[in-house]
C-alpha cells in the first residue's frame, strides 16, 4: 500500500482540539460559583465551542496545526466561510480555558502584588478603582460578552469588554484576566443579578496566575 505523502502529512499535523480538564474540582469554587453552574459551563458549553471549532476546521484540517490563540490571532487570514465559526469557536475554547486558569479555589483571592499591583496603581489610580471600572464594563456590556484586563499594543493596561466569544487577541491585545458575562456563567445562583456576580467573582481571581500572564 503506497501513501500519499501529503495526505500521511496532512494526517500526523491534525491535531484535534480537546476540552481542557478543570484545574479544581466542580464545586472548589462555592460558594461564589456553584458546581452545577461549573458542570454545565465547562462540559456542556465549553465542550460544544471545542466540538464545533473541530468541526468547521475540518475542512481546512492543515489548520488544525495552528493553536486556538494563532487562529485567534491571524482571522483575518481564516477561510471566509468558515471565518465566523473560527470567531466564535475558538474564542469560546480560548476564553473558557483562559477562564478557569485564571480562578482558584475561594480563600485564594486577595489582591495582586509586586509589578502587576504597582502597574494596576498606576493605570487605574488603585485597585479598587481597577475593581470598580472592571465590574462597570462587565454590567454595561450588553447581551452576552466578556470583561477583560489587557495589556494594549502599545504595553498600557486597559479595562475592555467584548461581545459574544470574542477575544482581544483579535485586536492586537494582550488579555492578562477576564470574566464571562454570559447568564450562562450565573444565572442558576445569581439569576439576573449580574452586578452581584461581579463582584462575589473577585474572591476567585487566581493572582499568581494573572501575574505570569502580565509578566509574558
Ligand atoms: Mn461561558
Amino acid at each position: 500500500m503506497v501513501f500519499n505523502r501529503q495526505n500521511s502529512s496532512t494526517r500526523m499535523n491534525k491535531k484535534l482540539y480537546v476540552l481542557p480538564e478543570l484545574p479544581y474540582a466542580y464545586d472548589a469554587l462555592e460558594p461564589y460559583i456553584d458546581a452545577q453552574t461549573m458542570q454545565i459551563h465547562h462540559g456542556k458549553h465549553h465542550g460544544a465551542y471545542v466540538n464545533n471549532l473541530n468541526a468547521a476546521i475540518e475542512k481546512y484540517p492543515e489548520l488544525f496545526a495552528k493553536s486556538a490563540q494563532d487562529l485567534l490571532v491571524a482571522l483575518s487570514s481564516i477561510p471566509e466561510d468558515i471565518r465566523v465559526a473560527v470567531r466564535n469557536n475558538a474564542g469560546g475554547h480560548v476564553n473558557h480555558s483562559m477562564f478557569w486558569q485564571g480562578m482558584a479555589p475561594a480563600g485564594q483571592g486577595g489582591e495582586p502584588s509586586g509589578e502587576l499591583a504597582k502597574e494596576i496603581e498606576k493605570h487605574f489610580g488603585s485597585f479598587a478603582k481597577f475593581q470598580e471600572k472592571f465590574n462597570d464594563a462587565g454590567v454595561k456590556r450588553f447581551g452576552s460578552g466578556w470583561v477583560w484586563l489587557v495589556k494594549t499594543k502599545d504595553g498600557k493596561l486597559d479595562v475592555l469588554s467584548t461581545a459574544n466569544q470574542d477575544n482581544p487577541l483579535s485586536d492586537g491585545h494582550t488579555p492578562i484576566m477576564e470574566n464571562d458575562v454570559w447568564e450562562h456563567a450565573y444565572y442558576l445562583q445569581y439569576k439576573n443579578a449580574r452586578v452581584d456576580y461581579l463582584k462575589a467573582w473577585w474572591n476567585l481571581v487566581n493572582w499568581d496566575e494573572v501575574e505570569k500572564r502580565f509578566k509574558k
